[in-house]
């Protein structure tokens, strides 16, 4: 690496975790090349994200800026802190940001903002700016035809056999799309380049037509294969569910969970828990309990005693990359999010795909499409049962080849960090050479 004068980055990602997760990953992989990266975010997220190890402290500082918003609820700062219909309430305090940001950056005069898909008041700040897309290759090239122009089919093959199944999604959520679609489209003009958390080594067509279609440099990160903590969480409940794990056959139990975003109606809920029943399949349940449930009814009657010695259900906010880790997990269901992917391919899980929102029917298509994964059937309307929750986990399991295919795919892209390194040494570069 050529050493240049230290670059200034500033990180603006959205308030939610699949979000502020990757582009964190990115701060701490560009800080140990030497770039100085301020990471804004809100008091409250920046206390839930991981730690910055000490040898970064003097390359990356977090900045907390407090939201204020009239009708959000005091501690609520992400997604996952509030129920869908009051995203807009956070929408319009992250908003607000727009001052002390605008303050931050003319007091520093940094040489790039990295934002995400959001904030489109940051292209009138005459700092250069870079979007760090979070999603998959695949599932930004569909955003960026829907958003521009609803004609699916213009869609190239490799995006996947499901964007019939998207359509009727991408109608209903237009209007929301749209807003942010406009933010996005306004980021897209003024940006320098377009930064993607995949490579070329497996979404290559994908990034190649995304920068046809964009008219923009894209500069692919890697896939970001994020540091697995080496020490385990300790804290309650998470300690029983590890002493649970320990007593439990190597890559024999199913990891269950669905992400930061999507919000489980008791109805999933109770039918994905008569699934892993009828599966007879060891399973650890990471379970954010939706709002409107009382506890006590969130699973099905009589379930925990039927499965007890089979699985495990615990609530909350899950250390997910420390359970994808123990040895005992082997098979992840879950909503095929791009970050949870990318975490349980660390491990040559067998994956199942279950997925419900945004981007998720096509990382799961996309995933199925190369082989990497079962999804779970499911109806013309979107529908599942039990049965085909079952039937997915027991095929899966029962795959030696898929799990052998998926090893493969682990040990040559997704925990191949010499690749991704020099990923990551050419984005260095790039803000380098531009800085100089
Ligand atoms: P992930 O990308 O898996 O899913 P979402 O949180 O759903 O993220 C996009 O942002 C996804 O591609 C979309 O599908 C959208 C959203 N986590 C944790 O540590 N504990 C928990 O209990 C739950 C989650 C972490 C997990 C991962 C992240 C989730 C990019 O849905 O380890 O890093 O939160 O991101």
């Amino acid at each position: 690496m050529r050493s240049g004068k230290k670059v200034h980055v500033v990180m603006l990602p959205w308030l939610a975790f699949g979000h502020m997760v990757p582009f964190l990953d990115l701060s701490m992989a560009i800080a140990k090349r030497g770039v100085h990266v301020s990471f804004i975010s809100t008091p409250l997220n920046i206390l839930r994200l991981p730690k910055i190890p000490p040898n970064l402290a003097p390359f990356l500082q977090f900045i907390p800026l407090p939201l204020h918003h009239p009708l959000l609820p005091p501690s609520a700062e992400a997604t996952v802190d509030l129920p869908a219909h009051q995203i807009d309430h956070l929408k319009s305090a992250c908003d607000a940001l727009h001052h002390p940001v605008r303050a931050f950056v003319a007091a520093n005069n940094p040489d790039y903002i990295v934002v995400d898909f959001f904030h489109h008041w940051a292209a009138d700040l005459k700092t250069p700016l870079v979007i760090f897309q979070v999603l998959s290759a695949a599932t930004s090239l569909f955003f960026l035809l829907v958003g521009g122009d609803k004609q699916a089919s213009t869609v190239p093959q490799d995006v996947g056999s499901k964007v019939a199944y998207m359509e009727h999604e991408a109608d209903a959520m237009h209007q929301v799309f749209t807003s942010d679609g406009e933010r996005f489209g306004k980021l897209l003009a003024a940006a320098s380049a377009l930064a993607i958390r995949s490579c070329d080594e497996f979404e290559g067509e994908a990034i190649r037509s995304y920068s046809e279609k964009s008219g923009k440099q894209i500069l692919p990160v890697g896939i970001l294969p994020p540091e697995i903590p080496d020490r385990r969480s300790a804290s309650p409940p998470w300690d029983a569910v590890f002493g649970w794990l320990d007593g439990q056959k190597a890559k024999s139990v199913v990891f269950v969970g669905f992400g930061s975003e999507t919000k489980l109606s008791k109805e999933h809920i109770h039918e994905i828990a008569h699934g892993l029943e009828q599966s007879k399949l060891p399973f650890l349940w990471a379970l954010r309990k939706p709002e409107e449930i009382e506890e006590s009814d969130v699973l099905p009657e009589g379930f925990e005693k039927r499965t007890e010695g089979q699985g495990v259900v615990q609530m909350g906010w899950a250390p997910q990359r420390e359970l994808l880790g123990h040895g005992a997990i082997g098979a992840s269901l879950f909503h095929a999010g791009w970050g949870s992917i990318i975490e349980a391919m660390q491990f040559g899980h067998v994956l199942v795909f279950l997925p419900f929102i945004i981007d998720q029917p096509l990382n799961a298509r996309m995933m199925v499409d190369k082989g990497l994964g079962i999804e779970v059937e499911r109806a013309k309307d979107g529908s599942f049962g039990r049965g085909e929750v079952a039937t997915a986990l027991t095929l899966a399991i029962g795959d030696q080849t898929l799990r052998a295919r998926t090893e493969r795919a682990t040990k040559d892209i997704f925990t191949n960090h010499k690749l991704h390194d020099l990923y990551l040494d050419r984005l260095v570069l790039f803000f380098q050479d531009s800085h100089n």
